[in-house]
């Protein structure tokens, strides 16, 4: 032994998010670090959101944090956009750098003038908006048209339940399965998510696994038979975007075959007379011809929901996706309403972050409450797109981006002059990403925060920050439960994180910012628990205790729910609105209803002869996290080039073998990937998304950004009418063919 293996291995117990498998996050792991190097990860086995199980992703955490290609310094462009010309900047230089412009757009033209654009819900967005807040700006946005990610389903719950409902997998208590309490869901309805790769929004995907093992029936509703497709009892492989017509079809048999819960229909909804006359619009043989599925199949899924005591149902992205994605959940919303499958063990329960912790704002109150009243009323009516999209205005907190986009190249009402990008690739995830690399090209300052050298980084940024992973962060959070804590492992570089780069800028953008430490700001983050951030760090995760207040059963009996204390849900008749009062006041129908979508058989008949196939999108990989982790050689050789998924009868119809190299073309371009049979529904061909290749970072300054990205493919400014939702990623039109030598 060597004196180097010799030395002591030190483990450091954290929780994952970003940066690192990227996901929504929430495993224990334990990191192992030697000589201040992270050697190992694991997963911590008693714990009760992972039970040590870990992901690909997370196990290569060390090639990633000690990936030679890390950004590991701030960098300062010399040269012009979209060229490798950088200089090397200590911290102190590149913030003054930025202190000076932001200061400058603001006295110039005003503080809403800078935008704060993030990605998905990385641990990025309760730093942004802070520093968003305390410059003065309320343009804080998520760069995805729609905001078509999650936001559609969550406003969609708020508008009729008042409150953001999961599947009660047992994941509010610390005992887990052997809860007394908790139910075994007799039905399990996943709905268009591939969860057992992607782990979303607070949910880990074995749960779902750990349900059927424990005997749950399955239903999923996906066009391509993935893993948990094999597992289930019906498998329902629909035509993208037409899910609306499928929950309607679904609500349509549960009414009139009488399988709803009259009893909680009574007592804690309203409208639904008005939904079932709404239903009759949707009988099953038109809905069966809408969504390409056997009326039958949909009858017994409705059946099989509506029976099972109790049912749960766990939905992905394409909801969101969908024409009209906001409504989409208001009718999927209304399954488990009007089954009586709320607030039940085994049901869909109310979520709320644990202790009432988080950084990661829900609404504009939060906002105010954790960063002070930092910026006037007439500046937050200033936010882009609240003209526009009421909800938007009433319920939503950040700028509306389709709204930013169009007024990047307006001007008007103002003019919009510099960007701070964070955890966000969008030259290459952004639909029609040519579009939105244009609008920020125009800005006079970017500033982009990322780890690696990235096609954003590269078109984009004047100034480049260097992220740290989640091994190298402190950090408490809670999406959902249990609240949880983050401690840094090791150090790279200078990279620091998002959390402490924010902080420092909002420090220096305003001078009565409240808080001296990241420290500070975390107690008074804690302070509602009466937590301590030691007992935090320490334990690594606490569960609220297994008291009336925390347990997620039947809250709205006990007035658990209401800011008033009174029974009922968080809504303005108390109880779930399945005829939705708020849709009304802001002009929008207020039942359910489906959109076809924008391009189709049905909607483009035309164009549809010319491009035969449904063109779906973004299909995830357990390799990556979107743009990510093609860096990364042990996750790449999962997944070593963009994969089209095509039913091997189709790829025969147009002469195409397995492995072959396609292209995929639209009105809007074309793409080039390697062909892999699956058993996908045979009219349609299913894409991954937001490729890019970085090893061609010397030949190639788009790295190839635009050569087998879907989003290629995808025309701009799609989105629905409310603002939520609608970018229809998974519903385009193509068609598929081989390519020839040379070509
Ligand atoms: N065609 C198509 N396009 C899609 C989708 C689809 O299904 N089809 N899905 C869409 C969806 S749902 C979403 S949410 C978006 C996601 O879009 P994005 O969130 O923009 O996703 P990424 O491409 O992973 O870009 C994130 C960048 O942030 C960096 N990063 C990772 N973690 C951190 C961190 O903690 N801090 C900082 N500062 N940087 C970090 C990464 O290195 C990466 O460069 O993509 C959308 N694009
Ligand atoms: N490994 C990994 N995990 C991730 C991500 C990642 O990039 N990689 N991204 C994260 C993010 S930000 C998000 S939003 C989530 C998304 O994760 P999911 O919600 O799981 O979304 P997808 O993988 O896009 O699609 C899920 C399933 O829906 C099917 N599907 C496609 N179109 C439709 C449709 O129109 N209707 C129905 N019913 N089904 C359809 C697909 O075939 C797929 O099996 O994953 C998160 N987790
Ligand atoms: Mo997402």
């Amino acid at each position: 032994m060597n004196a180097r293996d010799a030395s002591p291995v030190k483990i450091v117990r954290s929780t994952t998010w970003s940066a690192g498998p990227g996901c929504h996050g929430g495993c224990g792991v334990e990191l192992h670090v030697r000589d201040g190097k992270l050697v190992k990860i694991e997963g911590i086995a008693d714990h009760p959101y992972n039970r040590g199980t870990l992901c690909p992703r997370a196990l290569a955490l060390r090639e990633y944090v000690n990936a030679p290609d890390r950004l590991q310094h701030p960098m300062i462009r010399t040269g012009a956009r979209g060229t490798d010309t950088w200089r090397k900047a200590s911290w102190d230089e590149a913030l003054d750098l930025i202190e000076h412009r932001l200061k400058a757009v603001k006295d110039q033209h005003g503080a809403e003038s800078t935008l704060f654009v993030q990605g998905t819900g990385r641990d990025v967005g309760g730093w942004l908006v802070m520093l968003a807040y305390n410059y003065g700006s309320p343009n804080w946005m998520q760069s995805l048209p729609g905001n078509s990610c999650y936001h559609p389903r969550l406003l969609a719950m708020k508008i009729a339940m008042g409150d953001y409902v999961v599947p009660d997998s047992s994941q509010f208590t610390n005992q887990r399965y052997d809860d007394p309490e908790w139910r075994v869901p007799e039905c399990y309805v996943v709905w268009g998510q591939n969860s057992v790769a992607t782990c979303n929004d607070g949910l880990h995907g074995h749960w779902i696994v750990h349900a059927l093992k424990r005997g749950s029936k399955l239903v999923v509703i996906d066009p391509n038979y993935n893993w948990l497709a094999s597992r289930a009892t019906i498998w329902l492989p629909i035509r993208p975007g037409t899910d609306g017509a499928l929950a309607l079809g679904m609500l349509n048999v549960i009414i009139n075959e009488g399988l709803y819960d009259k009893a909680f229909v009574d007592k804690w909804t309203v409208g639904f007379d008005e939904l079932r006359e709404r239903v009759q619009q949707y009988p099953l043989d038109k809905v069966a011809k809408i969504t390409w599925l056997p009326a039958e199949k949909i009858a017994a899924a409705a059946r099989l929901y509506a029976k099972g005591q109790p049912s749960a149902l766990q939905w992905g992205v394409p909801v969101d996706f969908a024409p009209e994605g906001l409504t989409v959940a208001l009718a999927i919303n209304a399954l488990w309403s009007i089954t009586g499958n709320v607030e039940k063990p085994g049901g869909m329960v109310v979520a709320r972050p644990a202790f009432g912790v988080t950084s990661y704002p829900m609404s504009q109150g939060a906002i105010s409450k954790m960063y002070g009243e930092v910026m006037p009323k007439e500046q937050l009516a200033k936010r882009i797109g609240i003209d526009i999209y009421p909800i938007a205005r009433d319920l939503h907190w950040r700028a509306q981006p389709d709204a930013v986009i169009d007024q990047i190249f307006s001007g008007t009402p103002y003019p919009v002059k510099a960007a701070f990008i964070a955890g966000t690739n969008f030259v290459v995830g952004a639909q029609d990403p040519r579009r939105w690399r244009k609008a920020f090209e125009s800005l006079e300052f970017n500033v982009v925060v990322d780890l690696f050298m990235t096609p954003t980084v590269m078109a984009l940024a004047d100034v480049v920050l260097p992220s740290s992973s989640f091994a190298e962060r402190d950090g408490v959070r809670a999406w959902w439960s249990p609240l949880t804590a983050q401690n840094t492992a090791v150090r790279v570089g200078e990279c620091r994180s998002d959390a402490e780069i924010c902080f420092e800028l909002a420090r220096r953008l305003n001078p009565g910012f409240r808080y001296r430490t990241l420290d500070d700001m975390y107690r008074f983050f804690l302070e509602p628990s009466g937590i301590s951030l030691e007992e935090i760090r320490e334990k690594g995760w606490i569960f609220p205790p297994k008291d009336s207040a925390a347990t997620p059963y039947a809250r709205h009996e006990r007035g658990l729910l209401r800011a008033d204390g009174k029974p009922g849900f968080d809504t303005a008749s108390g109880k779930i609105e399945l005829d939705a009062t708020r849709m009304k006041d802001w002009g929008y129908d207020s039942l359910p209803a489906y959109t076809e979508p924008s391009f189709s058989p049905v909607s483009t008949p035309e164009l549809a002869r010319e491009y035969p196939l449904i063109l779906n999108t973004g299909s995830r990989s357990i390799a990556f996290f979107h743009s990510e982790m093609r860096n990364i050689p042990s996750l790449r050789a999962m997944n070593p080039e963009p994969l089209v998924q095509i039913h091997p009868e189709t790829a025969r119809r147009f002469g195409i073998e397995n492995n072959d190299w396609v292209w995929i073309e639209n009105q809007q371009g074309r793409i080039k990937m390697r062909a892999r049979y699956a058993l996908v529904h045979p009219r349609i061909v299913l894409t991954q998304h937001s490729w890019f290749y970085p090893e061609r970072i010397r030949e190639d300054k788009d790295f190839g950004a635009y050569e087998a990205n879907g989003n290629e493919l995808i025309p701009g400014g799609l989105h629905s009418k409310t603002g939520f939702g609608g970018a229809q990623v998974k519903s385009l039109l193509c068609r598929i063919r081989k390519v020839e030598e040379n070509a």
